[in-house]
């Protein structure tokens, strides 16, 4: 199961027609379609463009298989990774006494700032949007105006790798990196979120998240961070990616 996104050249288009209001997100037709609360569905071929603002409190079908992200993520660690802490953050997060689940979660996690919804929500958050940061056969560098983005901020794309790799290797414990874009100035930058915390989503939009708790790489990797950062560049979604910086 894959979506090429060669097969739409149009995206460009598409996405600078929406870039003022709305997220758009990409699935594939197989994908939830209840991801996004106020969706407008488009089909193009057997691909499904959803576009709307906010998560549903709902977990997101894997746009893939288990085992599509081998040899880089191993089929064993997405499917517990998938099953177990994804699946668990989200019910952890509704049991919580007294959580608003009527906005939507970005909306929730500015406005919620007790620990308990912080780490569970922003588990929720974080991994719904790692799992389409990733696909099978991705890698490579983003396009356009991400691109551009990358090159004004960090000299080169190379250069960029490098210190976003180095922020997910330094990460002291259980966290993530981020690449995020600031609503206001609209430049964009290296963060490092220590546990489940959502990347500042008062002041930024996420682009590219990378997860280097243990439970994302020890199966496969062990001890080895730098191994799995370096392979993880190989499944990057960067279509997902230019379409989260698009947002506003
Ligand atoms: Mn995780």
């Amino acid at each position: 199961m894959s979506y090429d996104l060669s097969k739409l050249p149009h995206l460009d288009n598409y996405v600078d027609a929406y870039i003022d209001t709305k997220a758009i997100e990409i699935h594939d037709t197989t994908s939830n379609l209840a991801y996004f609360d106020n969706s407008k569905k488009i089909e193009t071929g057997d691909l499904t463009f959803l576009i709307g603002e906010s998560m549903s409190y709902e977990p997101l079908k894997l746009p893939y298989a288990y085992d599509a992200l081998e040899p880089y993520i191993d089929a064993k660690t997405m499917e517990i990774h998938y099953t177990k802490h994804y699946q668990g953050y989200l019910d952890n997060l509704k049991k919580i006494e007294g959580v608003d689940l009527t906005l939507p979660i970005e909306e929730l996690l500015i406005k919620d700032t007790r620990t308990a919804v912080q780490n569970q929500g922003g588990g929720f958050y974080n991994h719904t949007l790692f799992w389409q940061m990733m696909k099978p056969k991705g890698g490579g560098m983003p396009k356009g105006a991400l691109l551009k983005a990358i090159e004004n901020e960090f000299g080169t794309f190379e250069e960029f790798k490098e210190k976003f790799s180095k922020a997910a290797l330094a990460q002291f414990g259980s966290g993530w990196a981020w690449l995020v874009k600031n609503k206001v100035d609209k430049k964009i930058s290296i963060l490092q979120m220590p546990n489940q915390n959502a990347p500042r989503i008062d002041i930024n939009i996420p682009i590219l998240g990378l997860d280097v708790w243990e439970h994302a790489y020890y199966l496969k990797y062990q001890n080895r961070r730098a191994e799995y950062i370096k392979e993880f560049w190989n499944v990057v979604n960067w279509e997902f990616c230019e379409a989260q910086y698009s947002r506003q």
